[in-house]
């Protein structure tokens, strides 16, 4: 006889218990409470197989609420991944244990996506969801034909994030997307009452969902409802009555089960109670049988799969497509037409120029934008939208969503086949740092377009003027910010953001730059992250160090100082993280010895000066504003804040005659008088 669900669902309540108390820590409540509804997805709906972790027509699984990590670990180890192993299990949460505190994609290849940070598991789901309709749009039904499944908690669904994801799939008619909603009416401080009046599934059905409502309890009753999901054309919400800690006793339904060890009475009243064995660990070997059978449902399907994908004549391309390389051909002769109509553009501006060679050159990218499409300059001629009607557009309006929008990107980018970037003001990466961040811990590859990068977007003002925003991305791991000085830098920097296996910003200005790079390279002089871009003429006795806008301050300023007999190297640097990648003679070539005090190095960039004495030394000279900007014409801020060729000039003429000693005195402009 065939185990029930139930039983199947009790050796998930058993592994859950058994990982959070030898490790004295972790979440045991709510994989407990959603074992028999991930047991009815799992044994019966979703499309997987463990012998082809990668297979790109998989259904995609979200756990949203990963804090129910070992949920999704017991789920891989039962249905017959090769991790986690049961020791991989009895060593949850342990140092160099693929079992993760919260499940992280680069841990586990069934891991689609790292979840923990409430809310973002289901708005990557949307960008999962997107990339799977404009795929098969691509290459239709035969190669990409699955679904994305999402289990949420009321945290997933009280984030803020939610309002924008819900909101998106709702007007895509994601009909693919089908989210389990772990009703438990339990959260960290207690009962959701103490928090949450809303009416939920009014909300989503507000938004264009179907909602259902099952007993999350009933394996059976489950798999009715995603039945009736996947027969629907709308994102559809499940709401799954459950019970947090089901099987605990004595503590099932409080917050007490959310995330702690059940302690050793608990867990053997639990085993009594779910009438499971008495040994840690172990899971019966009827029970293991058929949960293996279930990990084996999707080997028939997928060899199908395999041999449709060999009759396509599509292999080669939709295989290199999923891998996510490109190559860099467009540049060349772009950076050639480019070099032969030199003129002042916005950075902005010449992101678009790139971009129209990139589009049409690389059918994998997905633009977008956070309703600042005319702003961002994001969207190409060619590209027409992604809408409900035609996914098969490129181009997607996020509207005022930017959190929502980078989190979709990041599930595009983790689906794989499709390279997403969307643009916002750099001011506005704030709205979208969480995600931001998990695009640099999964290392998703996505490009944020982030415009109005300093005070010089003018006369908007300070709410819309970054300052500390460049140094705090540069301060984020795994991410490259790029700050290109003018058009030729801007698409050497997209070439280099297309090729990386990070996530790139780029940050790009509003107002017009004059051309600095004029002559044609054999390589891409911004890879290096910084460049001498001028030699001194005069004996070097200062090494301007610029960023995007201000290298054209940095030349004006060199040439006073050569005027004076002062030689200036100036360096443009537009990638801080990949100069800092270079070996140690280089990066010696470029600025030689810190302590050397007979050259004086000054850094010049329209935002914090916080942290350029990392390449200023203690006794360099810093420019920049440590402030709120102003509201005025860009021309006038930058004079406001002395950021002008001859404010500039004046500020290291005077600290030179000071001599270069270690000066608390270097006081930003606009402070000072
Ligand atoms: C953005 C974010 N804020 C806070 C937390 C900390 N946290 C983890 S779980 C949790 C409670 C979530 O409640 P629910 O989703 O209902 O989970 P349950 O207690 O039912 O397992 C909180 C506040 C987090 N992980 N992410
Ligand atoms: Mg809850």
């Amino acid at each position: 006889m065939q185990p029930t669900q139930r039983r199947l669902a009790n050796a998930i309540r058993a592994l859950a218990m058994d990982a959070v108390e030898a490790a004295n820590s972790g979440h045991p409540g709510m994989p407990m409470g959603m074992a028999d509804a991930a047991t009815a997805l799992f044994t019966r709906h979703l499309k997987f197989d463990p012998a082809d972790l990668r297979w790109p027509d998989r259904d995609r699984f979200i756990l949203s609420a990963g804090h129910g990590s070992m949920l999704i670990y017991a789920l891989l180890y039962l249905t017959g991944y090769e991790r986690p192993t049961l020791d991989d299990l009895k060593r949850f949460r342990q140092l160099g244990s693929p079992t993760a505190g919260h499940p992280e994609n680069f841990e586990l290849a069934g891991v689609e996506v790292t979840t923990g940070p409430l809310g973002q598991g289901l708005a990557m789901a949307v960008g999962m969801a997107i990339a799977e309709r404009h795929l098969n749009a691509v290459y239709g039904d035969d190669l990409v034909d699955h679904r994305t499944f999402v289990i949420a908690g009321d945290g997933d669904l009280m984030e803020g994030v939610n309002h924008e994801a819900v909101g998106l799939a709702g007007h895509l008619k994601l009909g693919r997307l089908i989210v389990l909603w772990d009703d438990n009416k339990i959260t960290i401080d207690g009962s959701t009452d103490l928090s949450r009046s809303e009416d939920v599934v009014a909300r989503h059905a507000a938004a264009g969902w179907q909602t259902l409502e099952c007993d999350g309890l009933d394996a059976g009753k489950v798999s009715k409802a995603i039945e009736k999901a996947v027969a629907d054309e709308r994102p559809t919400l499940i709401r799954c009555k459950t019970i947090i800690g089901y099987g605990a006793p004595n503590k099932q339904g409080t917050a007490a089960t959310h995330g702690a060890a059940l302690g050793r009475d608990e867990v053997e009243a639990a085993r009594k109670e779910l009438g499971l064995s008495a040994e840690e660990f172990t899971v019966p070997d009827d029970v293991l049988k058929a949960w293996r059978h279930a990990g084996e449902r999707g080997s028939t399907e997928r060899t199908e799969w395999q041999r449709r994908l060999q009759a396509s004549g599509k292999k080669d391309e939709f295989l290199a497509r999923m891998s996510g390389k490109v190559d860099d051909a467009w540049l060349k002769p772009y950076l050639d037409t480019l070099l032969g109509e030199l003129k002042p553009v916005a950075t902005r501006k010449a992101s678009e120029m790139a971009l129209e060679a990139i589009n049409a050159a690389i059918p994998a990218t997905i633009g977008g934008s956070a309703d600042l499409t005319g702003s961002n300059n994001t969207k190409t001629k060619a590209l027409e939208p992604l809408t409900a009607d035609n996914y098969g557009g490129r181009y997607v309006y996020y509207g005022i969503r930017e959190f929502g929008m980078a989190a979709a990107m990041n599930g595009m980018a983790l689906h794989g086949g499709v390279i997403p970037y969307g643009g916002t003001f750099l001011v506005f990466t704030d709205y979208a740092r969480p995600a931001i961040r998990l695009s640099a811990l999964q290392k998703a590859k996505v490009i944020y377009v982030m415009t109005h990068d300093s005070i010089g977007l003018g006369e908007d003002g300070p709410t819309h003027q970054p300052i500390e925003h460049l140094q705090s991305l540069r301060a984020m791991p795994q991410i490259e910010v790029f700050r290109p000085a003018d058009a030729v830098e801007t698409a050497e920097c997209w070439a280099l953001a297309l090729q990386s296996d990070e996530p790139s910003v780029l940050a790009l200005t509003r107002q017009n730059l004059a051309p600095v790079r004029t002559q044609p390279t054999n390589e891409n002089l911004c890879a290096q992250g910084a460049y001498r871009l001028r030699s001194a003429g005069k004996e070097r006795k200062v090494i301007l160090i610029a960023t995007g806008s201000e290298v054209e301050v940095a030349l004006g300023a060199a040439e006073q100082l050569e005027a004076q007999g002062i030689g200036a190297d100036v360096v443009s640097m537009p990638c801080t993280e990949r100069f800092d990648a270079q070996p140690a003679n280089y990066r010696e070539d470029i600025l030689p010895d810190v302590s050397n005090r007979e050259i004086l190095r000054v850094s010049i960039e329209a935002g914090t000066t916080f942290g350029w004495e990392r390449y200023t030394g203690l006794h360099g000279l810093r420019i920049g504003i440590d402030r709120f900007g102003v509201s005025a014409p860009a021309p006038d801020a930058y004079e406001f804040f002395g950021i002008t060729p001859d404010a500039v000039a004046a500020r290291v003429l005077d600290e030179l005659k000071r001599g270069t000693v270690p000066s608390e005195g270097t006081v930003p402009v606009g402070e000072h008088e």
